[in-house]
């Protein structure tokens, strides 16, 4: 049996034609169903249901075979362990500061200030701004960052945009891109060895269909 982790929303929704290409149909619809192990229409590939953020776990310590994991969560939980085969080019979106409209981060940077910084992504925001040579105090936040600069809780944030129209709507604005980010591959070490032939024709097959 192939276990494949996956999180709900744009991941699994984008991973769906991937999984066609490979001969795969997930036979129940997550937004429908509580259950949160999935039969597919091959009985040797099932899938399995976690939050986005746990699916490297799950890969890494054998509870699924492989999974699909944004860049974002593969960097923020260190990719040690996991072999990531595939950029899958899907749930694209990039990593950015954003500031308050009315806040001058290039002043701010120039002068050398410390600057305070909400985010979910520390691990990121910590490298970013240390190539830079910036000192900035993180504030680690679960979600709503675009609130910590209405609210003076920080200065500038660092998440994930893809439209815009969340800093939009909230007065905020991208100063910094700090990476493209899409979904990757993400396969168990010990079973790739133990289950080589199936697992190497599911790469392949995801491979022919990713999108360039
Ligand atoms: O939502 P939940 O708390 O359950 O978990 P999650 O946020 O970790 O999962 P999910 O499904 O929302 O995101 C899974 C992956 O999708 C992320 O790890 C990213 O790699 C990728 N992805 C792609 C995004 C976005 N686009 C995105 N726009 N993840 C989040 N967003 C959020 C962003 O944080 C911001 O709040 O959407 C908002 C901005 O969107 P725009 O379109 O207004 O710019
Ligand atoms: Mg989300």
């Amino acid at each position: 049996m192939i276990t494949l982790a996956l999180s709900k929303g744009r991941i699994f929704d984008d991973s769906l034609p991937l999984l066609a290409a490979a001969g795969i149909e997930v036979l129940e619809d997550p937004e429908k169903s509580r259950k949160l192990i999935l039969a597919t229409s091959r009985p040797d590939v099932r899938v399995v249901l976690v939050r986005a953020t746990d699916v490297p776990t799950y890969v890494q310590y054998g509870g699924a075979d492989l999974g699909v994991a944004g860049k974002d969560v593969l960097l923020e939980h260190g990719e040690q362990g996991l072999y990531q085969p595939l950029d899958l080019k899907i749930a694209r979106c990039r990593m950015s500061v954003a500031v308050r409209e009315d806040f001058d981060y290039a002043a701010a940077v120039r002068q050398g200030s410390r600057i305070r910084v909400a985010t979910k992504y520390t691990e990121i925001a910590r490298q970013h701004f240390s190539d830079k040579g910036v000192h900035v105090d993180l504030i680690k936040l679960y979600g709503s960052m675009e609130l910590a600069p209405l609210t003076g809780l920080a200065d500038a944030i660092v998440d994930l945009v893809s439209t815009g129209s969340t800093l939009k709507a909230n007065h905020l604005v991208e100063v910094e891109h700090i990476m493209d980010i899409s979904s990757r591959l993400v396969v168990n070490q010990a079973a790739l060895k133990l289950q080589r032939e199936p697992i190497r024709a599911l790469i392949d097959a995801f491979a022919r269909a990713v999108t360039p």
